[in-house]
């Protein structure tokens, strides 16, 4: 049984470095990785993918037969992926693997706002135990604006998706100290990063009020109370650029999938 990690996140959080990164950590601890690139418009990535799309669509041909814009193009050749998604599984599927890396695109409202990108999903995992890594950039999180529409961004893809969503904080070398290290990462950024703080139990979200974000400070702190039940879950800091917390992502990926701290998959590993 093939478990499925579908990476989601806005352009240029990471989300292809972060799938070579914990494809490598998965194979340095003896579980087989899949890199899936589900992006028709990648042009160079940082790994190279067992299953690519780009087989299946071509993104320049929807820019130069049907005379679309690059975000046009795009969300039409995802949206044509949909003809193809039995194929893609079965490729999966063969590879045996314990874990499938889906790299999705860049434009999240291909996932987030469109109907077919859901649907897509959903056929692709079905019946498999998936899980959604939502990647976000750690020191665009530091900011209480960017935090609030993060959080939201977030929000609207979980709720267009069925399946648990894990928030990857990512670039947290960026946000350590000279020399800092990938022990206690969470101590590090969980005063730098607002996005952590709003989202702990110690916060009071009437602070969120006096930032004074929304037009109505109340908007401010109702949203920042909603925001704390829907998304108050486990975030995750990570370097994937240089490894770090790769280790506390695997176990938080094991509790949303399964449910408990074993190490190993239950099939297919190459230790059992
Ligand atoms: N400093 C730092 N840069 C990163 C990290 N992860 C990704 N990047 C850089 O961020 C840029 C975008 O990364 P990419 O993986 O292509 O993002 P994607 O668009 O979400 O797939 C690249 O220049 C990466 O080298 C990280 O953990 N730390
Ligand atoms: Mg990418």
């Amino acid at each position: 049984m093939t478990y499925y990690l579908t990476i989601s996140g806005p352009a240029g959080s990471g989300k292809s470095t972060l799938t070579h990164a914990l494809s490598e950590w998965m194979e340095d601890n003896e579980l087989d990785a899949i890199k899936v690139n589900f992006d028709p418009a990648a042009e160079v990535m940082p790994y190279i993918p067992d299953v690519d799309v780009k087989r299946y669509v071509n993104y320049h041909d929807f820019m130069v037969k049907h005379g679309l814009g690059p975000n046009g193009a795009l969300t039409a050749s995802v949206d044509y992926l949909i003809n193809y998604v039995r194929e893609i599984r079965d490729e999966i599927d063969e590879l045996k693997g314990n874990y499938a890396l889906i790299d999705l695109p860049g434009q999240l409202e291909v996932i987030a706002f469109r109907q077919l990108g859901p649907t897509i999903l959903k056929e692709l995992t079905r019946g498999a135990r998936s899980a959604m890594l939502f990647v976000l950039d750690a020191r665009l999180a530091s900011e209480p604006k960017s935090a609030f529409s993060f959080a939201l961004l977030a929000l609207s893809t979980l709720y267009r998706v069925s399946m648990p969503m894990i928030i990857v904080l990512n670039k947290a070398d960026l946000l350590a100290e000279e020399g800092g290290q990938a022990r206690d990462l969470n101590s590090i950024l969980s005063d730098k990063v607002y996005l952590i703080r709003m989202l702990s139990d110690e916060y009071d979200c009437i602070d969120a009020s006096t930032l004074a974000l929304f037009v109505d400070a109340d908007v401010s702190e109702e949203l920042c109370k909603a925001i704390k039940v829907a998304l108050g879950r486990e975030m995750v800091p990570v370097s994937a650029k240089l490894g770090w917390g790769l280790d506390d992502l695997y176990a938080v990926i094991q509790r949303a999938l399964i449910g408990g701290d074993d190490f190993l998959t239950e099939e297919y590993s190459s230790r059992v």
